[in-house]
């Protein structure tokens, strides 16, 4: 069942040079990319984007480091790519997310502040469709 799913890069992983490494590993599972772009996003996508963690405590440091710097955003094709992804990733808390995973290997955890995780993968089949078109619409 080939499906499509949004990978954001966030700034932590562009501004660590990752970028090329978590490319390289998307495309090693066997995924395509199928459109790529390199944006510095208004604060009104966030928020649609974000808009189910609105009210939490790590919604504004959230997005506030979102906007600290430019964001990779790749439409990303492949067989249930959706969960697949979300495995290549690891879990969100970089400490617990199992070594072999994008998290894992290189995530951090700075404490107090917002988790810098690297990277975001749509959750669901209407969260792809919904995050596809706020980011490349
Ligand atoms: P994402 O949406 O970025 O793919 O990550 P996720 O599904 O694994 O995590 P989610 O629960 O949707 O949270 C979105 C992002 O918010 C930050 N976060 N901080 N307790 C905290 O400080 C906390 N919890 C979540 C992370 O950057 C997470 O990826
Ligand atoms: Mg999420």
């Amino acid at each position: 069942m080939v499906e499509e799913t949004l990978v954001l890069i966030k700034p932590d992983g562009v501004a660590r040079n990752l970028t090329g490494e978590i490319l390289r590993r998307i495309e090693a599972k066997g995924y395509s990319l199928v459109d790529i772009r390199l944006v510095e996003p208004e604060l009104s996508i966030l928020a649609a984007h974000y808009a189910e963690h609105e009210g939490k405590p790590f919604y504004e440091p959230l997005v506030e480091f979102m906007l600290s710097g430019p964001i990779v955003a790749i439409r990303v094709a492949g067989d249930r790519v959706i969960e697949g992804f979300r495995m290549l990733a690891g879990t969100t808390d970089p400490t617990l997310a199992a070594p072999g995973t994008i998290r894992g290997d290189f995530g951090r955890d700075w404490g107090l502040k917002v988790q810098q995780n690297l990277v975001h993968g749509s959750d669901s089949p209407e969260s792809a469709a919904r995050e596809l078109e706020l980011w490349f619409a």
